[in-house]
């Protein structure tokens, strides 16, 4: 079977999940968020993480009912943490293939309004590494989702196509750091001078900024000096279940 036909068969069978990542925010010392990442169940003993198929599905188109689904589950998950008092941010990842069909606000719309959430803690991230096709169109379904209350983020700054160009062509509230920036940060003076020129960059440009790949206390601290504003990262938590977020968030309290 080809991987096409594999994910098709997948895709109809449901085998897929999501996993969660907390994100903290830094003055508050609280996890205030939660990143769903793409699982695909290929076996009983196999989660196979989406680098290995996120541009089949893609290619393939099987990435709008997919991406409906993973709308639809993130919505629940973050309605069901609210009605048990956890309040957090709920970041979605997006691909460009969901943006440039057009539908994907009205989509949004009838899954919150389903679910209950608030539009300000709905979170689409989109990634700067991909190559974008409609751009005009994808700029304007952004706009749109912004206009509608929902949050809008750019994942992996830094090591994509455009870096800078991004942020005069789409409008964003929130800029992920791409961890290649932060894995070294305590030892590295470029990684250290790029991050701190990034953090007011960003604040003159009104875009909140969260650090990937946090992984020590000693990058933590130098975020902190640095004036980022949140923390995502195995010092926090690896990608988890939705529980294994409840509980991390109760040994917080
Ligand atoms: O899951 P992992 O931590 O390996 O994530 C790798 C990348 O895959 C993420 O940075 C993100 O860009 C992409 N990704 C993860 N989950 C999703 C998803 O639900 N939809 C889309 N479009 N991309 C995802
Ligand atoms: O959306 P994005 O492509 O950034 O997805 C995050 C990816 O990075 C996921 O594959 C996740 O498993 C991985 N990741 C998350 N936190 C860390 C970390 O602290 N260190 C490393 N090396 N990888 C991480
Ligand atoms: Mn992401
Ligand atoms: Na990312």
């Amino acid at each position: 079977l080809s991987l096409d036909a594999e994910l098709k068969k997948a895709v109809e069978h449901q085998q897929f999940c999501l996993l969660y990542q907390p994100q903290m925010d830094i003055r508050d010392q609280q996890i205030v968020g939660a990143e769903a990442l793409l699982r695909w169940q290929r076996s009983e003993n196999e989660l196979i993480a989406p680098g290995a198929f996120m541009s089949t599905l893609e290619s393939s188109g099987l990435i709008r009912p997919l991406g409906e689904w993973i709308m639809q589950e993130a919505l629940r998950q973050q309605a069901s943490w609210a009605q048990q008092g956890v309040c957090l941010q709920m970041g979605i990842n997006v691909s460009p293939v969901q943006l440039e069909q057009g539908k994907i606000l009205d989509q949004l719309e009838r899954m919150v309004a389903d679910a209950g959430c608030d539009r300000s803690s709905v979170c689409i991230e989109i990634t700067e590494s991909l190559a974008i096709k409609k751009p005009l169109m994808v700029a304007k379904t952004l706009s749109s989702i912004r206009e509608a209350g929902y949050k809008v983020a750019l994942d992996d700054f830094g090591i994509g196509f455009s870096s800078l160009e991004y942020l005069l062509r789409f409008s964003f509230d929130i800029l992920k750091i791409d961890r290649a920036f932060i894995w070294n940060l305590a030892q590295g003076s470029k990684e250290q001078a790029i991050v701190r020129a990034l953090a007011p960059l960003c604040q003159s440009l009104g875009l909140k900024t969260v650090a990937e790949g946090v992984e020590t206390r000693q990058q933590y601290d130098l975020l902190s000096s640095i004036g980022v504003d949140q923390v995502q990262g195995y010092m926090l938590s690896r990608p988890v279940t939705a529980d294994a977020v409840t509980e991390l968030i109760s040994d917080f309290r």
